[in-house]
C-alpha cells in the first residue's frame, strides 16, 4: 500500500511527481494520472498525462518541446501529412508506439489501468502509475466559440478561445480506480498530493468522480495542493488565462479556494507570502516554499517540503 498518492495531470504535476519519487522510496508512492485530456485519433487511444508521467519521470520527455518524447523523429508525420491526414495533432515516431500498443491491448480486452502499468513497467517508471478511472471521462471546454473536446481547444485552437466553463462528459458514472479507493483507506497512508496541475484541465476532472471527494475527505491523511500560480502568473500553460476568463483572480489565494473544503493545506511561492493569511482565512494551512521547479534539485527539494508539510 502507498504511503503518498499524488494526483496529477502532465508537464507541470509529473515535475513535482519526479522529486517525490525521489523525496520518499518510490514503492511507497502512488500516481494517479488525470485521463480527462484522453480522446481517439486515427483510431488510437491516446492518454497524454499518463505518457507525460512516464516520459517525465524515466528521462524520456522532450523538454525543448514541451511535450512527447526526446529524441523524436516525426517520419509517421511526414507520411501522414503526403496522404492528406490531419497534422494539428502530431504524433512523433517512437511516441507513436505508446498509442499503438496501448490501443492494441485495449482491443484484446486489458483494461486501461493493466495497460498503463505494462507500459509503466516496459519504461522502467519505479513507482506505481494507475489512470484515474477506467471508465472514458472526456473534458469538455465551453468557450465563445462553441464547446471544444480539450485537445481541440489546447493544441488544435492553442488555448485561443475564451474559456466560459468546463464538463466532464462521462464522470458521473465513471467509477474511480478501485485501487485508489482502497488505498485511501489504508491506515498508514502519509499524504495525499494535488500535484501544481491546471486545476480546470488536470484536476478538477479526477475530483469529478463520484464518490472520490468524499473517499479523499476521508481519508487518514492530510491533503496537500501546490499551486501552479507563482506571482500572479501560470508556470506553463493556460491556467492564468483560464482563471482570468472564468472571473477568478489569478493568484495562488484563488486556487487555494478553488480547492477549499478538500484541502488541509496549501503550498504557496515564497514570493507570494503576503498571501498567507488571505490563505488561513479561507480554513487551509499556508506553507511557504520554492514552487519554481527548473532542475531535478528543485523537484526534490519542493517534494521534501510538501512531505514534511503533511507529515509534521
Ligand atoms: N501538445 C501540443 O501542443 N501539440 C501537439 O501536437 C501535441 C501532441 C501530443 C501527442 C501525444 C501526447 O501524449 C501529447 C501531445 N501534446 C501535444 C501535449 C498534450 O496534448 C497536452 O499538453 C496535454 O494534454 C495537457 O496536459
Amino acid at each position: 500500500m502507498p504511503k503518498v498518492i499524488a494526483l496529477s495531470g502532465g508537464v507541470g504535476g509529473s515535475k513535482l511527481v519526479e522529486g517525490l519519487a525521489r523525496a520518499c522510496r518510490p514503492e511507497d508512492l502512488l500516481v494517479i494520472a488525470n485521463t480527462g485530456d484522453d480522446f481517439i485519433h486515427l483510431g488510437l487511444h491516446i492518454s497524454p498525462d499518463i505518457d507525460t508521467v512516464i516520459y517525465t519521470c524515466t528521462g524520456r520527455s522532450n523538454l525543448e518541446q514541451g511535450w512527447g518524447q526526446a529524441h523524436e523523429t516525426w517520419s509517421f508525420m511526414d507520411m501522414l501529412r503526403t496522404l492528406g491526414g490531419p497534422d494539428w495533432f502530431q504524433l512523433g515516431d517512437r511516441d507513436l508506439a505508446m498509442h499503438v500498443w496501448r490501443t492494441y491491448r485495449l482491443s484484446q480486452g486489458a483494461s486501461l489501468t493493466a495497460v498503463t502499468q505494462e507500459l509503466a513497467q516496459r519504461c522502467a517508471l519505479p513507482f506505481a502509475l494507475l489512470p484515474m478511472s477506467d471508465d472514458p471521462v472526456r473534458t469538455m471546454v465551453d468557450t465563445a466559440e462553441g464547446v471544444l473536446p480539450m485537445q481541440n481547444y489546447f493544441v488544435e485552437k492553442r488555448c485561443g478561445p475564451a474559456v466560459t466553463g468546463l464538463t466532464y462528459q462521462g464522470a458521473e458514472t465513471a467509477r474511480p480506480n478501485p485501487a485508489l479507493l482502497a488505498a485511501l483507506e489504508d491506515p498508514a497512508l502519509e499524504a495525499i498530493v494535488i500535484c501544481p496541475s491546471n486545476p480546470f484541465l488536470s484536476i478538477d476532472p479526477i475530483l469529478a468522480l463520484p464518490g472520490l471527494r468524499q473517499a479523499l475527505r476521508n481519508a487518514p491523511a492530510p491533503v496537500i495542493a501546490v499551486t501552479p500560480i507563482i506571482g500572479g502568473q501560470a508556470v506553463k500553460g493556460p491556467t492564468a488565462k483560464m482563471m482570468a476568463e472564468l472571473g477568478l483572480h489569478v493568484d495562488a489565494v484563488a486556487v487555494a479556494r478553488h480547492y477549499a473544503g478538500l484541502i488541509d493545506i496549501f503550498v504557496l511561492d515564497q514570493q507570494d507570502a503576503a498571501l498567507a493569511d488571505a490563505i488561513r482565512a479561507s480554513d487551509i494551512a499556508p506553507v511557504l516554499a520554492q514552487t519554481l521547479m527548473k532542475g531535478l534539485s528543485d523537484k526534490r527539494s519542493l517534494a521534501e517540503a510538501v512531505l514534511n508539510a503533511a507529515i509534521r
